[in-house]
């Protein structure tokens, strides 16, 4: 999954393709790198980031939306919470609604989602992007981050939504500190035992800044590190910057997967 944000204030990318052309152009790009998906997002999610009014979201995204689908038949998502968005993001060809919230921002993302025939991604998050950072604390993170998944996937499918298009993500970064993000990079395979494909987000995140050192634009290294290690304990997508370069690391984990596989081994 190929990250576009146009937004003026992300963390990584924040401001470079907030016109429709740079955005077009860059989603341009992802797709030529080997993007099987592209993510349109038009709300900072980054901590302590102000909430966007959904009018002012719908006009950063919805053309950016139309214009990619007159050109790619690849699946477009789009990042946001509120229905509202998200409808007229559907209606302007996306497939998919990527919610960081899991359907719990607003009661009309899940019917719609359903209404639509739309596939949606449930992500984890502890408190709001306004105050995830302040004191996350878990008992047992992974239990925890799977009981959510699995509830938020059940209030999805009684809203109607075919359990075949829903995707579940831990939410790296989101309410969690470094040793929390860890430990769900690493037990994968309990999410993914819930039975639901498995999207996870770590490129370019702080955590690792805290492990390399690196500012934003230097965690290339680091992040497919992270990537590498999400798939290899079962994650079906990853959602990245830098599309090329996770498909090269990423070819070394599937062959290894496969490999394994054909050894009998899994
Ligand atoms: N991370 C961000 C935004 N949206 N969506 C999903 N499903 N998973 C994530 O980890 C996620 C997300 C924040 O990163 P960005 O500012 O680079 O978009």
């Amino acid at each position: 999954m190929g990250i576009l944000n146009v937004t003026p204030d992300s963390f990584a990318d924040g401001g470079r393709y907030t016109t429709v052309e740079r955005a077009v152009a860059h989603a341009r790009r992802l797709i030529a790198e080997g993007a099987d998906l592209i993510d349109v997002g038009g709300e900072s999610t980054r901590p302590g980031a102000e909430p966007v009014a959904a009018a002012e979201e719908s006009a950063r995204v919805v053309p950016v939306v139309a214009a990619l689908r007159a050109e790619t038949a690849l699946p477009i998502s789009v990042d946001t919470t509120k229905a509202e968005v998200a409808a007229v993001s559907l209606a302007a060809g996306a497939d998919m609604v990527n919610d960081v919230s899991g359907g719990r921002f607003d009661p009309a993302m899940l019917p719609l989602v359903a209404a639509r025939g739309a596939a949606v991604v449930l992500m984890h998050m502890q408190g709001t992007p306004a105050t995830m950072q302040q004191a996350p604390a878990y008992g047992d993170v992974v239990a925890e981050v799977a009981a959510f998944l699995s509830e938020r996937a059940a209030a999805a499918r009684s809203a109607g939504v075919d359990s075949a298009r829903i995707w579940i993500d831990p939410g790296i970064g989101f309410g969690k500190r470094l040793e929390h993000n860890l430990a769900l990079l690493v037990h994968i395979e309990r999410l993914a035992a819930l039975g639901f494909p498995v999207l996870v987000g770590a490129s370019r995140k702080a955590f690792l800044g805290e492990l390399s050192g690196d500012s934003v634009d230097g965690r290339l290294a680091a992040s497919l590190a992270a990537a590498v290690l999400a798939v290899a304990h079962g994650a079906r997508a990853v959602r990245v910057h830098d599309v090329a370069a996770t498909r090269r690391a990423l070819a070394v984990a599937d062959a290894a997967r496969q490999a394994d596989t054909m050894l009998g081994r899994r």
